[in-house]
């Protein structure tokens, strides 16, 4: 359709131990079923499923020592993420993971930035999230790594996480835009400024502005200056309406149009070099309602249309 096909490898990261509510590790099992290899295959993609990036079992491990639950199981799922995407980058395909809780996006937003760095290229990134994922475990209110993983990518930490592949901040907070936002901590608010990330699109924005609007300037300020960029699309962003079967709901969301909308426009625009989709959670979906959200957002950013 309108994107010229793409060769697309699939990678899944079954991760929850960044989240305290469990069940996102079964997101991408929830997202296949749904259909999305075949999906993306009929809009005359080339898709190749690179299955599951081994993680550890929450129950087999213990929480450590900071204030930043299984940091250390994470940052290993993460780099080998990070890894994974690297390859699929080199071998010029296009690389779409799915959560798995957000703090995979540590991994997969450093694999792109080092892969863009070899040929001396910035990488911008779209996170599209009712949450800003801009804490540290020093400000963190639930020690959860899935509220941290904007912070690690803008070089803030925790430093684990943020030193994936050996090189900190992965992207300018030029480059960096949120979308969607409607839940910030008090401490975020001062990552905000500590950061200086300007573009911050709340819900309010998108009432009073609309979305067209919105994704327009977002897009502008991402690709500025860079190859393209990551989009990290945490299912969260959309009205638990719509999306009930979410790590963390949150009322006031977007709305199924303003999704379909948002990820058309990504479409449109043709710079998106990765896609990940994070936060599904099958436990509290009602009949996998959101994995074929999910599947259904996907397609739109791959070019699908409705005439
Ligand atoms: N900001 C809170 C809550 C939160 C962040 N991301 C999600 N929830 N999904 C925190 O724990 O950092
Ligand atoms: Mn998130
Ligand atoms: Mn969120």
């Amino acid at each position: 359709q309108s994107l010229p096909p793409r060769k697309i490898r699939i990678i899944g990261v079954p991760l929850d131990l960044g989240a305290s509510r469990r069940g996102v590790d079964m997101g991408p099992s929830a997202v296949r079923v749904a259909g999305l290899e075949a999906r993306l295959e009929a809009l005359g993609h080339n898709v190749a499923d690179g299955g599951n990036i081994s993680v550890a079992i929450a129950e087999t491990k213990h929480v450590g020592e900071e204030h930043a639950r299984y940091l250390k199981e994470i940052t290993e799922t993460c780099t080998r993420a990070a890894d994974q995407v690297i390859e699929t980058l080199e071998h010029g395909m296009t690389p779409v993971i799915l959560g798995g809780d957000h703090s995979v996006a540590a991994g997969s937003v450093s694999g792109v930035a080092e892969h863009y760095r070899r040929q001396n290229q910035k990488i911008g990134l779209i996170w599209i999230d009712a949450h800003s994922d801009l804490n540290t475990p020093e400000t963190s209110p639930s020690g959860n790594v899935h509220g941290m993983p904007l912070a690690a990518l803008l070089g803030l930490g925790p430093e684990s996480l943020a030193n994936i592949c050996g090189f900190s901040p992965k992207i300018l907070p030029e480059n960096t835009v949120l979308i969607g936002v409607r839940d910030i901590d008090a401490t975020e608010k001062e990552n905000i400024k500590r950061t200086g990330l300007t573009e911050v699109y709340t819900m309010r924005d998108i009432d009073e502005r609309g979305m067209r609007t919105v994704m327009e300037e977002a897009l502008r300020s991402a690709g500025r200056g860079t190859a393209g960029y990551h989009v990290s699309l945490d299912m969260d962003w959309i009205d638990p309406e719509d999306a009930p079967g979410v790590g963390t709901p949150v009322r006031g969301g977007a709305t199924y149009r303003e999704a379909h909308l948002a990820m058309e426009i990504i479409a449109d625009h043709g710079r998106m070099l990765s896609l990940e989709v994070v936060e599904v959670n099958p436990v509290i979906d009602e009949h996998n309602r959101t994995a074929d959200l999910a599947v259904e957002l996907i397609s739109s950013a791959f070019g699908k249309k409705i005439l």
